[in-house]
C-alpha cells in the first residue's frame, strides 16, 4: 500500500508598513516561492503588526491588497499556497494575548527591534510595540510549522518564540511544535544603497536608498548609481564585507538576482571601476523585477480575484489556527464554548 507522507509545513509573513522593498523580496518573498511544492506554505500580510506604528488607515488598506498582488505576481500561486490577511484570522490575536502572559519583560526589553523602533518612534512607544514577538510568536505557533523563513533581522524574534514555546510546553505538555528559523544564504540582509551599514527598510523614505519592488526602471536606475561604494583608491569590485560594504552589498543583490557567485562576479568586472558596476548591478535588478512589476499592475486592476484569494486563504488558515488555539484555551482553564 502507497505510503501518504504529509508535507511539512511552513509560514511568514510582512507587515504592510511601506510598500514591499528589494530587501523584503530577496530576504524573504523570493526565498518562499521556491517551497510551495515541498511544503505546505502560509504567508500572509501582517497588518496587526504594522498598527505598531502610526498607520495611515487609507495606506494601510491600499498596501495590503498591493502586497497581496504582489506575493502573487512574485510566484506564490494562490493555488498552491494558502495567502491571507492576518486581520482576517481572530485567532492570531488571541494566541497573541495568551502569549503575553508567557513573555517576561525582560525578555521583550532585550529585542533589538524593540529598541530600534523606540528610539525611531520616540512619541509612539506602545505597548503593542514592545508586545510585538509575543504576537509573532502567536503567528508562528498557531500553525505548528516545521520551518519560518526570515530574513537575519528576525532570527531574534523566532528565538524567543522558541524560549515562549518551549515555557508553555513545558507547563502543559507538548502543545507546540518548536519550528526551525531559516535565513537564506545570499540577501538575508540587504543594506540601504546610500547607507550600506543599515537595513533597507520599507518605511522609510526615498532618500535612504531603498528601492521598491515597484519602483520603475528609470527610479532604480537612480538609485543604483548613487549608491554608496567605498572611498578606498583600490576601485575594485572585490566581496569584502567588512571594509568595503557598499560593495559586498551591490555584490549580494547581482547575486541574489543573476545567480553568479562572488568569484564570478569578481572575474566579470575585473578592471572594470564602480562607475561601470553599479548601473550594471541597477539593469541586472530592472529586468529581473520587470514582469513581478507587471503582473502586479495587472493583478492590482482585478480586484474580485484578490477578493477572493484573501478570503480562501483566511478560511483555510483560520481552520487550521483553530484547533491549535482550541488546545491552548483548554490547556489554560477555559470553559469550552
Ligand atoms: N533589507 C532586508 N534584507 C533582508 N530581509 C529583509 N526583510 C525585511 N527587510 C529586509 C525580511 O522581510 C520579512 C518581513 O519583514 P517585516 O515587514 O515583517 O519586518 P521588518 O524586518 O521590520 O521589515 P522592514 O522593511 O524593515 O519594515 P519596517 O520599515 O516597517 O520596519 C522578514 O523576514 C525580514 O527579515
Amino acid at each position: 500500500m502507497e505510503e501518504i507522507v504529509a508535507k511539512k509545513r511552513m509560514l511568514s509573513g510582512i507587515k504592510p508598513s511601506g510598500d514591499l522593498t528589494l530587501g523584503s523580496y530577496l530576504g524573504a518573498v523570493k526565498n518562499w516561492a521556491e517551497r510551495a511544492d515541498q511544503y505546505e506554505c502560509f504567508y500572509f500580510m501582517a497588518d496587526l503588526h504594522a498598527i505598531t506604528v502610526r498607520q495611515n488607515p487609507a495606506d494601510l488598506r491600499r498596501r495590503t491588497l498591493e502586497q497581496l498582488a504582489q506575493y502573487i505576481a512574485c510566484g506564490l500561486d494562490p493555488e498552491k499556497n494558502t495567502l491571507f490577511i492576518q486581520s482576517h484570522v481572530h485567532q492570531h490575536a488571541e494566541l497573541g494575548w495568551v502569549l503575553d502572559c508567557y513573555s517576561m519583560f525582560g525578555e521583550l526589553s532585550r529585542m533589538t527591534q524593540f529598541k530600534d523602533k523606540s528610539a525611531k518612534n520616540a512619541d509612539n512607544i506602545n505597548a503593542g510595540l514592545f508586545t510585538y514577538p509575543s504576537l509573532m510568536a502567536g503567528d508562528i505557533l498557531l500553525y505548528q510549522p516545521d520551518l519560518v523563513p526570515v530574513g537575519e533581522d528576525q532570527k531574534q524574534h523566532v528565538e524567543l518564540t522558541h524560549v515562549i514555546a518551549r515555557r508553555f510546553n513545558g507547563i502543559y505538555g507538548d502543545v507546540f511544535k518548536i519550528p526551525e528559523p531559516f535565513v537564506p544564504k545570499v540577501g538575508a540582509r540587504i543594506m540601504s544603497l546610500t547607507n550600506p551599514l543599515a537595513k533597507m527598510s520599507k518605511s522609510e523614505d526615498e532618500d535612504t536608498g531603498r528601492v521598491l519592488l515597484m519602483d520603475a526602471p528609470e527610479i532604480i536606475m537612480k538609485q543604483f548609481k548613487r549608491a554608496i561604494t567605498d572611498s578606498d583608491t583600490e576601485n575594485c569590485v572585490r566581496y569584502d564585507k567588512e571594509n568595503k560594504p557598499g560593495v559586498a552589498n551591490l555584490m549580494t543583490i547581482y547575486s541574489a538576482v543573476t545567480g553568479k557567485s562572488y568569484d564570478q562576479i569578481e572575474n566579470e568586472f575585473v578592471g572594470c571601476g564602480y562607475g561601470k558596476f553599479k548601473p550594471v548591478v541597477g539593469e541586472a535588478v530592472v529586468e529581473h523585477l520587470r514582469p513581478i512589476r507587471e503582473e502586479a499592475a495587472r493583478l492590482m486592476k482585478d480586484k474580485a480575484y484578490l477578493e477572493s484569494v484573501y478570503r480562501d486563504g483566511a478560511q483555510k488558515a483560520s481552520y487550521v489556527a483553530e484547533k491549535t488555539l482550541r488546545k491552548v484555551y483548554k490547556k489554560v482553564g477555559f470553559v469550552a464554548k
